[in-house]
């Protein structure tokens, strides 16, 4: 590799190019009828690398994390600022004008100046939580930054609270008690299968962590609770210390090994977690929500795929195979919380695709309805090609009856040829009648290497008609991984 270039490979070039700009815009024209319920700040995680990675076969989950806000103001204009996080690894890097750190979640290939310094790129998820903006990545601690100035604060243990070393970018909020609950795995180290399971006060006091063993160190990137339980997929996307330590890969893919789904009660002791098994070789990213229906069956809804999306898993793991030899689809994993483990009743529910979308207050409930993102098979031109898997969704879906045996897709909006979705944030409407609305950035290439960027609001309730309101981000953006919307009351409440 040039010293100075960057990879040219798919998570380097074009859309996924890296930008490494802060960003402060004010005063940007809202265009369109904004709804008054849209007023505050949308909050994303924006991986993109500082230097040019030290492994050729490096991808866009190891880039640097920025936040970037979209706050609407109230007035007809929103602000649009963008900003690195400091963490340990950006201000090394930055001070030896280089990178330092090696293979994603991989330390033994780090320079040996930098063994032992925070390694994570708090680049996956802003976690909005008792007045407190974290920005967290799966394999360390959340970096605390400042919701008004983006600017850092620190590494963030929760006041010297939490002992795992790690925290989950998917929390999951019960929007009736305030609670916060998430974990953390690999929580004692590179390849470990412990897992910390945690719970904090919606006053931002870590209550309660216990710790557990996974049937294996698996990628256990999200998780759900409903009402009563606490549910933690584990799908074969492993690690193994000895590959890390002669400088393999973080994660290997295994088709042959069965995916499991542990329960237990959400205020329980970890003793209690029952494994059921599911298919083999599965993997999910994200799932959309769990719930018990009024038998206390327990359902656990997740955008599955016949094996992990992202070609730089498979492919050092042995596994080739083109984009559409994939399957996909949301599915449901069935159980019954009583019993003593056995295996998932799986049922699929809706169309393959991912980022899954939920009113907050729904969380944990039975729900009517939810959203996703999709690729539109009716497409007229090329997608638009971006992000870690390499091409962007192109298609937003709402579904309704999520809280019967047969949710249906009721509503469609698909983009443009060369056009693609980041994921929506979900801003609830004043009027409880009302379904509220998507707020999400959309991606467009217009030429060689030039790209159009604009917020757009949708109404949650009629998606098929398009943005009621737009905003233009007149500044280049790499994709994002995930949002968090802020109400402005709760901006104001600081
Ligand atoms: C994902 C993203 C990550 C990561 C692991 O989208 C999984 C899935 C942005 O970082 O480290
Ligand atoms: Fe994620």
């Amino acid at each position: 590799m040039v010293m100075g270039a960057f990879p040219q490979t798919i998570y380097f070039m074009g859309a996924n190019a890296p930008v490494g700009q802060e960003v402060d815009l004010r005063g940007l024209k809202v265009e369109g009828d904004l709804p008054p319920e849209v007023r505050g700040s949308f909050y994303r995680a924006v991986p993109d690398p500082a230097f040019p990675p030290k492994f050729e076969n490096d991808h866009t989950l190891s880039g640097d994390g920025m936040i970037s806000r979209l706050s609407f103001n109230g007035d007809g204009t929103a602000d649009f600022t963008m900003k690195s996080v400091e963490t340990a690894r950006y201000r090394a890097e930055k001070a030896a004008g280089k990178a330092l750190f090696g293979k994603y979640r991989n330390p033994f290939t780090d320079d040996a100046e930098v063994q032992g310094v925070d390694r994570t790129v708090a680049n996956t998820t802003p976690v909005w939580h008792a007045g407190r903006l974290l920005m967290a990545k799966e394999d360390g601690r959340p970096y605390r930054v400042d919701p008004m100035t983006l600017a850092t604060i620190g590494s963030y243990d929760f006041g010297g609270a939490l002992n795992s070393e790690t925290m989950t970018a998917h929390v999951r909020i019960d929007a009736q008690t305030g609670e916060l609950f998430f974990y953390g795995y690999e929580a004692d180290g590179p390849a470990s299968a412990k897992v910390a399971y945690c719970i904090v006060a919606p006053d931002g006091t870590l209550t309660s962590e216990q710790w557990f063993d996974a049937p294996y160190c698996a990628m256990m990137h999200d998780f759900t609770i409903s009402e009563n339980y606490a549910l933690f997929p584990v799908y074969p996307t492993t690690s193994d210390l000895d590959r890390l330590k002669a400088g393999g890969e973080h994660w290997h893919h295994e088709p042959e090994r069965d995916s499991w789904l542990g329960v237990m009660p959400r205020y329980g002791d970890v003793s209690e977690i029952k494994w059921f098994k599911g298919p083999k070789g599965c993997h999910s990213y994200h799932m959309m929500n769990a719930w018990e229906d009024v038998d206390g069956m327990l359902h656990f809804d997740a955008c599955l795929n016949s094996t992990n999306a992202f070609a730089f898993i498979r492919e050092p793991s042995g596994i080739f195979l083109q984009p559409q030899d994939i399957q996909g689809a949301l599915t449901r994993w069935t159980v019954d919380p009583k019993a003593d483990g056995g295996e998932v009743t799986e049922s699929v529910i809706g169309p393959p695709g991912d980022f899954p979308v939920i009113p907050a207050k729904m969380q944990g409930q039975p729900y009517s309805f939810g959203f996703m993102l999709s690729m539109n098979p009716a497409l007229q031109g090329p997608p638009l090609f971006a992000g870690p898997v390499g091409v962007s969704f192109n298609m937003l879906l709402r579904l309704d009856g999520m809280d019967t045996p047969a949710p249906r897709v009721t509503g469609a909006l698909p983009l443009a040829p060369m056009a693609g979705y980041n994921e929506p944030v979900h801003v609830p409407a004043a009027d409880p009648a009302r379904d509220g609305w998507l707020v999400f950035i959309v991606d467009s290439q217009i030429g060689d290497d030039q790209f159009h960027h604009e917020a757009w609001v949708v109404d949650a309730g009629d998606i098929t008609a398009g943005a009621v309101a737009k905003v233009v981000i007149p500044t280049h953006l790499r994709p994002q991984v995930h949002g968090w919307w802020v109400p402005q009351e709760q901006l104001d409440a600081l």
